[in-house]
């Protein structure tokens, strides 16, 4: 899979390079390009923003700066750039390093578009469903807006040469999609199989059977006084299955009454 991200704060997406997507990386599962919006603003200022038509607070982000952007990412014509600082963690180049190189088609199989996500908090909520359906696409594009949004023109126009998607991480507001993104990236790319190393290990996760996962316990059997329940020690599988199942309902009901209403 590919990601591309495109912002005006790239040093934010540095997490990517990092961990568990880091692994992908090095691995060649997954190859990350980071792309500077400012590259593609054309005045003196580079600027990407300007006043809302209509009125009212903040700015909004150009159309003219983010079409070319989107057109050119959409093509591997800007493959993104790592950025002048320091890494000390990192020793050698990574493809994805290395400005102006291109790469290969990326389109999706049987020649799909290239899917485009646009963080907002006015989008569709992002679920684990999402996540697994977006875990099998080729090439993934992010654009991050900032300040008031994005002119909804580039999203129209947009669905030219994407499959494009207004995505919400959850019920409150964030400044930019810079963080949504790594969010998102963090839940899709642990789904495609070789970045973690157990594939079974996801099965159990929360949401995926519609239900929170339990508690979890390791060595010492007791720990400050604190027993580790017996039904766990016991080598009884099935008894073992019962107790969690139990334990994932009562924190569901507890938590999360809403996920046991709508199944
Ligand atoms: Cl995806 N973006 C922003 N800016 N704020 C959010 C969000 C996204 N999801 C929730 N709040």
């Amino acid at each position: 899979m590919r990601l591309d991200v495109i912002t005006i704060f790239p040093e934010y997406l540095e997490p990517l390079r990092h961990a568990l997507l880091g692994k992908a990386i090095e691995k060649g599962i997954l190859e990350v390009g980071v792309h500077n919006l400012r590259d593609w603003a054309t005045d003196v200022h580079k600027s990407v923003d300007d006043t809302p038509y209509g009125g009212g607070p903040g700015m909004v982000m150009k159309p003219t700066v983010w079409g070319p952007a989107l057109d050119d990412v959409a093509e591997g014509k800007s493959v993104g750039w790592q950025l002048d600082s320091a890494q000390p963690h990192v020793d050698k180049p990574r493809r994805d390093d290395l400005t102006g190189r291109s790469f290969e088609g990326y389109e999706g199989e049987a020649g799909d578009k290239p899917l485009l996500i646009v963080p907002t908090p006015a989008g569709r909520p992002f679920t684990q469903e999402m996540a697994r359906r977006w875990s099998n696409e080729d090439h993934i594009v992010f654009a991050c807006g900032r300040y008031e949004g994005i002119d909804q023109r580039v999203v129209e126009d947009a669905a030219n040469r994407y499959r494009v998607e207004e995505v919400s991480i959850g019920d409150y507001v964030l400044i930019g999609g810079e963080v949504a993104v790594l969010v998102m990236a963090e839940a899709i790319t642990r789904l495609i199989p070789g970045v973690l190393g157990n594939a079974s290990s996801h099965e159990e996760d929360s949401f995926s059977d519609g239900l929170l996962e339990g508690p979890s316990y390791t060595k010492p059997r007791e720990w400050r006084g604190l027993e580790v329940p017996d039904v766990l020690l016991s080598g009884n599988h099935k008894l073992v299955e019962e107790w969690r199942r139990e334990q994932s309902l009562q924190r569901t009901r507890e938590r999360r009454p809403d996920l046991l209403r709508q199944e």
